[in-house]
């Protein structure tokens, strides 16, 4: 069905319009391809699959996103009213509606298996059997990290256990006897596997290690893990990533990657002294 009869023209308020959205995209891919709103350093072995599967998306949408703005841009342009007469232009063109949606569907399909895919891998893959296993509390406002000690057991905790030094309630009868508590400090050792299982003692948090493209929801009453490989030695953020509170800007927290088992070692025998 056509509608409007004339050829149109340049107008002020369409070239103005035009101008911007020109600007506007040029902005944008220049943001982008300069990488100057980019990720952290990677610094763990799944984060490459899950940086390219990003990488990938804003091509793809880069592409559709330049080329369809570019194209409006070009249109309320030149195709202004004449004298109050509106260009011709046409609608419910069956064969044009059906390429895109055609095209749409196929390009969000590989792009949503492609993302499922990197899923599948980080959360549906058993953790290596010589994971270090590592359980972060988070709670208004700090993450408390518990390491297992020499039996490599976790112990009970109970919230009547709860204490000043104790935040999270350490069953010291048995197999917690040995469980070493650290607040807002996480060592872990460079190319070892770590399982971190997260828990939540009040509301939700979020586990969020940025560099390590680590980013888990702590829920009240689960317990949630996520495995992970830092491939770099060094000092990384630890951050809460859901809105939790009055305080939840300040609940952050520091990822110490030791070189060797030894560095490691040193490291929780003086956490174990201090407590
Ligand atoms: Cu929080």
């Amino acid at each position: 069905m056509a509608s409007g009869s004339g050829t149109g023209k340049v107008t002020v308020p369409g070239a103005v319009l035009g101008v911007l959205l020109f600007v506007f995209v040029l902005v944008s891919v220049w943001m982008l391809s300069t990488e100057r709103f980019w990720f952290v350093d990677l610094a763990s072995e799944h984060g490459a699959s899950v940086d390219t599967v990003y990488v990938v998306v804003l091509i793809v949408t880069g592409v559709a996103f330049v080329a369809t703005q570019l194209l409006l841009a070009f249109i309320v342009t030149r195709y202004g009213a004449r004298n109050g007469e509106r260009a011709a232009y046409w609608h419910e063109n069956a064969r044009a509606e059906a390429i895109l949606i055609g095209g749409t569907a196929v390009t969000l399909t590989v792009l949503v298996f492609l993302g499922q895919y990197v899923w599948y891998q980080i959360y549906f893959t058993d953790p290596p059997a010589d994971s270090m296993v590592v359980e972060v509390t988070g709670q208004q406002f700090q993450w408390v990290f518990r390491y297992p000690g020499d039996d490599g057991v976790f112990g009970n905790v109970d919230p009547a256990l709860v204490t000043v030094t104790d935040p999270i309630g350490v069953d010291r009868s048995g197999a917690g006897a040995d469980d070493i508590l650290v607040v807002g400090q996480m060592h872990a050792i460079q190319n070892q596997p770590v399982l971190v299982r997260i828990r939540s003692t009040d509301v939700i948090h979020n586990f969020h290690l940025p560099h390590m493209r680590v980013k888990q929801d702590a829920v009240p009453g689960m317990t949630i893990e996520v495995g992970f490989t830092p491939t770099d030695t060094g000092e990384y953020e630890i951050a809460c990533a859901e809105l939790c509170g009055l305080n939840h800007f300040a609940m952050s927290g520091m990822l110490t990657v030791d070189a060797t088992q030894a560095e490691f070692d040193q490291w929780l025998e003086d956490q174990l002294v201090f407590q």
